[in-house]
């Protein structure tokens, strides 16, 4: 399987470099603002794109592909929310994994039914660990996931998630409180994933400005993913990068 993604991502985190992903909501539909948005990523050279959600009521993940690439050659990545968002334009599909949660349908029965349609799609599979944690407010992922997020002040219990995930053999953590979440992930428990695990990590969910992305950072994530902060105002991108 080609793994140009994958390696990417992990060659830009060896290198202690951080990257930066904008998530584009295939629901979202203020067309200028999107074309606003990608225009700026262009600009910023915004590293990823990713594109997927919990749950999608007018979206398409094709049609919303092609508007991207239609706009810029800046990899785009799948971050699905169920099996029909599984789309052969992606570059890459982060193949989640919902370990912070104890729902089979999410661990591995959404894996089964997407087996065969992802094999033939011929997209870059990436197997990653999904840990939701708690932002302060319900989110649509947990909800619709009927699971629990891992609790905000308790690092160490995040941190051995993403462990036995990496000894499972996933490529990538991806720290979630959730599309606009209250708070955002901790500095600790950021600072205690990156102490245990050596894989790329990704953190998302509630951040907004620059600071929380700097605090992030500093915490050890490798990539963060902002989505909501731009559906209200693509410019902000300019304060960021
Ligand atoms: C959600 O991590 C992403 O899954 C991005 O979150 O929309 O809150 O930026 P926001």
């Amino acid at each position: 399987m080609i793994s140009d993604i994958l390696n990417k991502i992990s060659s830009i985190a060896s290198r202690g470099k951080k990257m930066f992903s904008v998530l584009i909501d295939p629901d979202f539909d203020n067309i200028v603002h999107l074309e606003k948005l990608i225009s700026l990523c262009n600009k910023k050279k915004v590293d990823f794109i990713f594109t997927g959600g919990s749950l999608l009521s007018n979206g398409n993940i094709d049609k919303t592909i092609d508007f991207i690439k239609n706009m810029t050659d800046i990899p785009v990545v799948i971050f699905p929310g169920s099996p029909s968002q599984i789309s052969s334009k992606g570059d890459a599909l982060l193949l989640l994994s919902l370990v912070s949660g104890r729902n089979p349908d999410f661990l591995i029965g959404k894996h089964v039914e997407a087996a065969i349609e992802l094999k033939n799609s011929k997209i870059e599979i990436i197997p990653t660990a999904y840990l939701l944690i708690d932002g302060g407010n319900k989110t649509t992922a947990s909800y619709i996931s009927f699971t629990n997020p891992l609790p905000a002040d308790k690092p160490m219990l995040t941190a051995a998630t993403a462990l036995a995930a990496q000894q499972l053999g996933m490529k990538l953590i991806y720290l979630d409180c959730g599309s606009g979440a209250k708070h955002s992930v901790s500095d600790e428990t950021i600072s205690a994933v990156k102490k245990y695990t050596e894989l790329p990590l990704i953190v998302g969910g509630g951040i907004d400005s620059a600071e929380k992305i700097e605090n992030a950072y500093n915490a050890g994530a490798d990539m963060v993913v902002l989505g909501t902060v731009f559906e209200k105002n693509p410019e902000i991108l300019n304060e960021f990068i």
